[in-house]
């Protein structure tokens, strides 16, 4: 590398070099830079040709991208902007500080903001526009921790009082009215659009809106506009595999829609995030490679004038040598220090420097604060055609905090500023607020009728209104299909054998051949469509296919071919769960982002679901989003050769953490058609902001009629399938004289519950009456909320949970099992009516492969072991003897000795 960079570097006839240079800046000025790169494509690959090593070099120059002579030139008052600039930097700044002087460690960040002021300020300014009548609206991604910044600004516009600053992160005391730490659509519905501060979940977010917004377009759902999607990051951020991991996309399908704005401060909240290299030409090298127009913002306006006396070149080479660590030293130290250590390397550049001051030097401002640069960054990205744009603007952490925290390293987590640290920022920006006041840090407001108000309000009635601003709900309401619609599912399969996966896919067909809400319906796979037998789709609603399909696939003469489009309807994301879930993402706020209400469909094994991309789940529910996960292959032991990675038994309680998932495990496909029928009813007719998780297994038997009037009980989460004719009429005893047990199930594992009502009733004479418990993680929420509303109300009547009146009438103990671990059906332990024995069954331990009925033995759900927990449990009650359950033990083989399935 080190000969390389010489051979690079190292000019051994600087004169033929320039011949070379002015030959070609003739060719540039006669026929243009496509001529010549044509001209230098040529050469290259003669050179190649001669046997010449030219390694792939994906970097350019360490100097601004767009020349001086090619900025566009921006418009409006820029003195104007800066005072405006300065006023939010103030009040961006004081929130914080004022929330950290009062009690209860609240933090807040300043140092972030002030890096990117500039940046947002531009965009605010001249580029985004607000949806209207005019224009669908751009959508806007906030690095997380400069929501300060942008409070500030709405602040000035008179959207937000100043009461409301003040309750910066007092969410609970601000009664609605308190400003959320981060972008969260939970907390602020008319305000935040989208999640971003778990770092890297902003750019595949927006990555995935840009490919769904083209999807619409080109499926004729939206109007093809030239809306864009801005997202900003952190170049600490970009460490995040989420940030980086899905850029090839966006090159690939050419998503012009897509603009990434990197504010390249040089460090993250450690340090610096390369101090011994430069983040900048990492980037330019990764997105370059991934196919992005990639725009270098790193100096600002007043290195222009150096640059173009740097006729030696040696400027630019120092720019290139010198490492982050560095620059960032040179910004904290000052202009003295920046001449000693920086330009003084060489004496050509010491000699550039030679007439101006270390004040001067020190005012040599990067690309990222000067808004010049920006703006033609910010023209040239959206003009651009055929490909996303990223922009890497330069920037200082903490400027203008002095030595507070401008380029120092803890600058990150700076929230409370001394008195001197105040006057600085004060002085620094010209915020006129007289020295006695300085101690409040008062927030600075220039008066509703000022012109820098009236400056921005009329900035933004251009690009048709303030920003930042949510849709609740969308215009159309899409009314979902009748129970009845889904009789193909609500009736049994006599003798047939199918999985509920195959019950889910034929609910979704049906759903798709709605007249409504077909269209809407967005099935989303991550390469596993034949895994869930959605073949069929391909040909019939086609994969979205940006350019359409141009070859001839290899299966065309079958029925079923791979065929893609343009116009499909199936988003194919490849071997990315991340991906699918982005998609899902965008499909699932489509309502609210886009005023196109869909149905998406993410169809994924369930293990690389919750546990993968949890934390996408998380801010899924953030942000409103409404559509069903579907994790199929479910269950520890009936998705069962596939072993220890893939066999799930923990999602739904990751997914029931989330409060605004309803998760089901159903059994029979009449249950998965109630939950899909209501949930859709729920999300698009009502647009209640929740989505759905169910899993889906790839067990095959046969599925009953469904019984009357099980509805209401299913979504409940459960229902009597099988009365064993063992109620009671008064409490806790039996009219029948045999022992009874409440057998619960859910999932495939109901299957093995019903057999061992069987062996029981059969083998032990025990009669059982049999539930069915789509969902434990319901129950468990309506039982707490019900036993919070008894002890608030004491004296009123007390209700019953739900779960609790369905057992109370019910004679013997209870026992349950799934396939999930134990803690799933443990949920409802607190439910179980007084002196009801409670026992559960589950699957904790690593998964393994094996048959399904070795697994289910293994990890003791299986009809043997459950009627063998069932005797235990009686024997407990004394309702029969030790000696049954030791005649359990033997009849069904059961190993006493066997170790915990859990420890091995
Ligand atoms: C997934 C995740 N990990 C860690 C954090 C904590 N965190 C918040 S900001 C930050 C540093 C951000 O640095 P950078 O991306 O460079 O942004 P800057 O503030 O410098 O603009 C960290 C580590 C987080 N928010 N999310
Ligand atoms: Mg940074």
């Amino acid at each position: 590398m080190d000969q390389l960079d010489d051979i690079l570097h190292r000019d051994i006839d600087p004169t033929e070099t320039r011949e070379w240079i002015e030959s070609l800046s003739a060719v540039i000025n006669h026929d243009g830079t496509e001529r010549a790169h044509y001209l230098l494509e040529k050469m290259v690959d003669s050179t190649r040709r001669a046997g010449g090593y030219l390694p792939f070099d994906p970097t350019t120059e360490y100097v601004n991208t767009i020349a001086p002579a090619n900025e566009a030139k921006m418009p409006g008052d820029a003195a104007m902007e800066w005072r405006i600039r300065t006023l939010i930097r103030w009040n961006a700044m004081a929130m914080v500080v004022r929330a950290n002087r009062k009690p209860g460690e609240l933090g807040g960040h300043i140092a972030s903001f002030a890096s990117s002021a500039t940046l947002y300020d531009v965009g605010f300014n001249h580029f985004w526009r607000a949806p209207s009548a005019e224009h669908p609206g751009d959508l806007v991604l906030h690095q997380g921790h400069s929501s300060p910044g942008i409070y500030a600004r709405s602040f000035m516009e008179g959207r937000i009082s100043e009461e409301q600053l003040d309750l910066f992160r007092m969410e609970v005391a601000g009664h609605g009215r308190g400003l959320s730490s981060y972008p969260h659509p939970w907390l602020m519905p008319d305000y935040w659009q989208v999640p971003t501060v778990s770092m890297g979940l902003g750019p595949i977010q927006a990555i995935y809106q840009a490919q769904f917004w083209k999807y619409l377009e080109h499926r004729g759902l939206m109007p093809e506009t030239d809306r864009k999607i801005w997202c900003f990051l952190g170049d600490g951020e970009t460490d995040e595999p989420e940030s980086l991991g899905a850029i090839s996309l966006a090159g690939r399908e050419g998503l012009d829609n897509l603009i990434f704005v990197v504010n390249c401060n040089l460090q993250r909240l450690d340090g610096p995030v390369r101090g011994n290299g430069k983040i900048i030409q990492e980037l330019e090298g990764v997105f370059r490679g991934a196919g992005w127009n990639t725009i270098k913002v790193i100096w600002g306006s007043y290195w222009d004038p150096l640059l173009a006396r740097d006729t030696t070149g040696m400027l630019r080479r120092l720019m290139m040598e010198t490492v982050d660590g560095e620059y960032q030293a040179c910004k904290a130290f000052g202009g003295k220090y920046t001449r000693e250590h920086f330009f003084n390397k060489y004496p050509e550049t010491a000699q550039l420097v030679v007439n101006l001051s270390d004040d001067d030097i020190w005012r040599l401002n990067r690309g990222g604060h000067d808004p010049h640069k920006v703006y033609a960054a910010y023209h040239q990205a959206v003009n651009t055609k055929g490909m996303p744009t990223v922009i890497l603007a330069k920037t200082v952490k903490g400027y203008g905090m002095g030595a507070a925290g401008e380029s120092q390293n803890p600058t990150h987590q700076q929230k409370k500023l001394d008195a001197d640290a105040v006057k600085y920022f004060r002085d620094r920006f010209n915020i006129p607020i007289a020295d006695d006041k300085l101690a409040d840090v008062p927030y600075y407001h220039p008066g509703k009728d000022s012109p820098e108000v009236q400056y921005m309000l009329e900035r933004r009635r251009a690009l048709g209104g303030a920003l930042p601003q949510r849709r609740r709900k969308a215009d159309t309401q899409l009314k979902a299909p009748e129970l009845s619609a889904f009789e193909q599912i609500t009736k049994g399969t006599g003798e047939r054998e199918i999985s509920t996966t195959m019950a889910l896919v034929r609910g979704m067909n049906l759903l798709l051949r709605d007249k409504q809400l077909g269209e809407r319906v967005v099935p989303i796979v991550a390469d596993e469509a034949r895994t869930f037998g959605m073949e069929g789709m391909f040909r019939q609603i086609g994969i979205y296919a940006p350019f359409g399909q141009k070859y001839r696939p290899q299966d065309a003469d079958q029925l079923l071919y791979y065929r893609e489009d343009r116009r499909g309807q199936v988003l194919q994301e490849g071997i990315s769960e991340a991906g699918g879930m982005g998609a899902w993402m965008a499909a699932a706020t489509s309502y609210s982002i886009s005023n196109v209400p869909m149905l998406p469909f993410f169809i994924y094994y369930s293990m690389f679901g919750f546990q993968r991309i949890g934390d996408m789940c998380w801010a899924a529910g953030d942000m409103r989003a409404r559509g069903f996960l579907i994790g199929g292959t479910a269950g520890r032991t009936t998705l069962n050769g596939e072993g220890l990675q893939h066999e799930d038994g923990h999602s739904h309680l990751m997914a029931g953490a989330i409060p605004n998932v309803k998760s089901y495990d159903p059994t029979f496909s009449y249950e998965v058609a109630v939950i899909l029928q209501d949930g859709t009813r729920r999300m698009m007719q009502e647009q209640q902001d929740i989505y759905y998780y169910l899993t889906v297994m790839n067990e095959n038997y046969p599925h009953p009629d469904m019984p009357a009037g099980c509805e209401e009980g299913i979504i409940k989460g459960m229902y009597l399938l099988r009365d064993g004719g063992v109620s009671t009429n008064g409490k806790g005893k039996t009219k029948a004289k045999a022992p009874c047990v409440q057998l619960l199930g859910s999932g495939t594992i109901l299957r093995e519950v019903i057999a061992a009502a069987d062996l029981l009733e059969k083998d032990f004479g025990v009669h059982a009456d049999i539930w069915s418990c789509p969902s434990f993680s319901e129950l468990r929420r309506d039982g707490f909320d019900t036993e919070r509303w008894n002890r608030l109300h004491p004296e009123a009547e007390q209700r019953v949970p739900y779960v609790t009146g369905l057992l109370q009438d019910r004679a013997g103990p209870a026992i349950a099992a799934t396939d999930y671990v134990r803690e799933f059906a443990d949920q409802i332990r607190a439910f179980m009516p007084d002196g009801k024995r409670y026992t559960v069954l589950g699957t904790d331990g690593f998964g393994r492969s094996d048959t399904r009925a070795h697994l289910r033995d293994f990890f003791e759900v299986d009809r043997y072991w459950i009627a063998h927990a069932a005797l235990a449990s009686l024997a407990k009650d004394g309702l029969v003897n030790a000696k049954d359950v030791a005649r359990a033990i033997k009849e069904y083989k059961l190993d006493p000795d066997k170790p915990n399935p859990l420890t091995v």
